[in-house]
């Protein structure tokens, strides 16, 4: 049995939206799901209790950022990545490559892999298809992520497809590199916004017979309906028996879009960072708290809402004075809530998948959310 399965339950009949169930070794979760981010071994501010307390089933963490700091070996001796940060259920790494892209000037690029000077202290660091699946091995995530190029936008298409066939022969490798039983190696679908190469890229990831597929170069400045239109015509090319991942996406607009084009999982810093900068996500849009219009407003941040703060009555009076007095608490209040909100709204599309009715679920989801926010 290959570490990681999919086993799907049920397909909307006039959409793309799946509910599934992926097994891992650390566990089973339903999909469609998202993974709340850890990207240093820590949802920041959220002990493992309070993740399984929110029914999370698996969290993203960072081989970039571990392998920097604390570096493999120490995770390695501590072991492994759950042991050492105390979590029992799934884990999935990324890979690195989409962080070190994200260094611009400080890093270079050969086929061999990525040299780059590490944001913490300024050394000079290497990391390639090979170091990355060592480093995920040492971790023991359950699913790791191929080591890739996430190729910014807007790129010309001879750079696309140039950069595309290394990220092909860069998959191959990390294929070769993956030694442990337990872990599933999920190939990243990237080409820019060019179908052809799209096409090309999905079609030789199929080759590699690979447990999980997911999409990147998404989400990276373009703008959203040419998101939506890769998307589609990416997603609908990847095997029904697989999970499909859309990396680095979570806002509730594009989570109920890419999940209607038949995505599975998903991770993003959105509702944790957003938390941190004083934000509650609701049905009908985010509150920005530190808002007088919330001064004397002594009601739950949202009505029925089952998180820790909601459910225990914390008002959004009280969490706007600890957000202005900067209070770590607030930011904590608004991190549960926030995440919860996320899980509960991902559950109640997996329940519309079932009912056959997701239509009707993301038209009522639109009618009711103010993309402004309040
Ligand atoms: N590649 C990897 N991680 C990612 C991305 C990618 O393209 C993205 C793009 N949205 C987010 N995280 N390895
Ligand atoms: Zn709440």
């Amino acid at each position: 049995m290959p570490a990681i399965t999919y086993e799907l339950v049920h397909r909307d009949e006039k959409t793309g939206a799946r509910a599934g169930i992926i097994h891992t070794p650390h566990g089973s979760f339903e999909t469609p799901i998202f993974m709340p981010v850890g990207t240093q071994a820590s949802v920041k501010g959220i002990s493992p209790d309070e993740l399984k307390e929110l029914h999370a089933g698996i969290i993203l963490s960072n081989t970039y950022h571990l392998f920097l700091r604390p570096g493999m070996d120490l995770v390695r001796e501590a072991g492994g990545l759950h042991k050492f940060m105390h979590w029992d259920r799934g884990i999935l790494t990324d890979s690195g490559g989409f962080q070190v892209f994200s260094l611009g000037p400080l890093r270079k690029i050969t086929e061999e892999g990525v040299t780059f000077r590490s944001h913490i202290d300024g050394s000079k660091q290497f990391l390639s298809p090979e170091v990355s699946i060592a480093v995920q091995t040492a971790l023991g995530s359950d699913i790791v992520m191929a080591f890739d190029e996430c190729v910014p936008y807007p790129a010309d298409f001879e750079y696309t497809k140039n950069s595309l066939a290394r990220t092909l022969r860069w998959a191959e490798r990390c294929k070769n590199a993956m030694t442990r039983e337990d872990q599933g190696l999920f190939g990243i679908v990237q080409g820019g916004m060019y179908q052809e190469l799209r096409h090309e890229s999905v079609d030789r990831l199929i080759e590699m017979d690979l447990p999980g597929y997911s999409i990147g170069g998404l989400s990276v400045g373009e703008p959203k309906e040419m998101m939506y239109e890769v998307l589609s015509y990416t997603a609908e090319r990847l095997p029904s028996n697989k999970p499909r991942y859309l990396m680095g996406v979570g806002t509730p607009d594009c989570l109920v879009e890419s999940v209607e084009r038949g995505i599975d999982m998903f991770d993003c810093v959105f509702p944790t960072r957003v938390a941190r900068n004083g934000m509650a996500m609701t049905w009908t849009g985010r509150l920005v708290m530190k808002n007088k219009a919330f001064e004397h407003d002594h009601t739950v941040l949202e009505d029925g809402c089952g998180c820790y703060a909601c459910r225990n009555g914390y008002t959004r009076a009280y969490i706007r004075h600890l957000v202005r007095a900067g209070e770590i608490f607030g930011l904590r209040l608004l991190t549960l809530h926030n995440l919860w909100f996320l899980q509960d709204y991902m559950r109640k599309m997996r329940k519309a998948i079932l009912e056959d009715r997701f239509t009707e679920f993301k038209n009522d989801f639109f009618r009711n959310y103010d993309m402004r926010g309040k």
